[in-house]
């Protein structure tokens, strides 16, 4: 049985793990859940009730994305996606940590104006949500200067997980228009776009 993948196609973490996969060239069935639907069976292979979540060949299930992403890498030597010098891996995962970051609080500012009645609705914590994500998009920028990449010299997850979350952030805040404000991250999404990786992991319309 090849290793399972239960995902959305317009989830982020997924995103970031298919493109993870593809880079890798390693095969995964793509296993689409709406994790929002009242009879969803997400919660079988994942008490979270989140996606992504990956079915090992034997059924073991793994999550969350960043544990994925890491096996994943293992899997083959081919395209080496986190760095194995200890340090370098770090601020790899931190990249990730902060493009993460960036959906979580997107994801809960999101879900305090979907999920909850008008009357219910915290304008501070909406407030405070898009105000990590403006710092972190800033700190982003600052970081990766004129570099080609954001950490070292060629693609790592790092520039997958900033990609996948500055996609996710055009889809579902479009009015945020970091593009104008932080020229060289677009000059990096631009570049990103052009992979098969990315472009076959197109999240649908909204
Ligand atoms: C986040 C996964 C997540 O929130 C990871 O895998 O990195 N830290 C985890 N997934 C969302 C889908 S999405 O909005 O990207 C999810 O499954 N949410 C369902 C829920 O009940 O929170």
């Amino acid at each position: 049985m090849p290793m399972k993948l239960i995902g959305s196609l317009t989830s982020p973490y997924v995103r970031k793990v298919r493109i993870v996969f593809l880079e890798k060239k390693v095969d995964v069935d793509l296993q689409l859940e709406n994790v929002w639907a009242a009879d969803t069976k997400i919660a079988l292979s994942n008490p979270l009730g989140k996606v992504p979540c990956l079915i090992l060949e034997d059924g073991e299930a793994l999550y969350d994305s960043r544990v994925i992403a890491e096996y994943a890498d293992a899997l083959s030597p081919v395209s080496k996606l986190i760095p194995a010098d200890s340090r370098d891996r770090a601020t790899v995962k931190t990249w990730e940590a902060l493009a993460d970051g960036i959906t979580d609080a997107g994801i809960l500012a999101r879900l305090e104006r979907t999920w909850r009645p008008a009357e219910e609705q915290s304008s501070a914590w909406v407030d405070r949500q898009m105000g990590k994500i403006q710092n972190s998009l800033r700190q982003m920028s600052e970081i990766l200067g004129e570099n080609a990449w954001c950490h070292g010299n060629q693609m790592t997850l790092a520039d997958i997980a900033t990609g996948c979350a500055l996609g996710w952030l055009i889809l579902r805040f479009p009015d945020l228009k970091w593009q104008a404000q932080y020229s060289n991250l677009d000059r990096l999404y631009q570049k990103l776009l052009q992979r098969p990786s990315f472009i076959e992991t197109e999240p649908p319309a909204a």
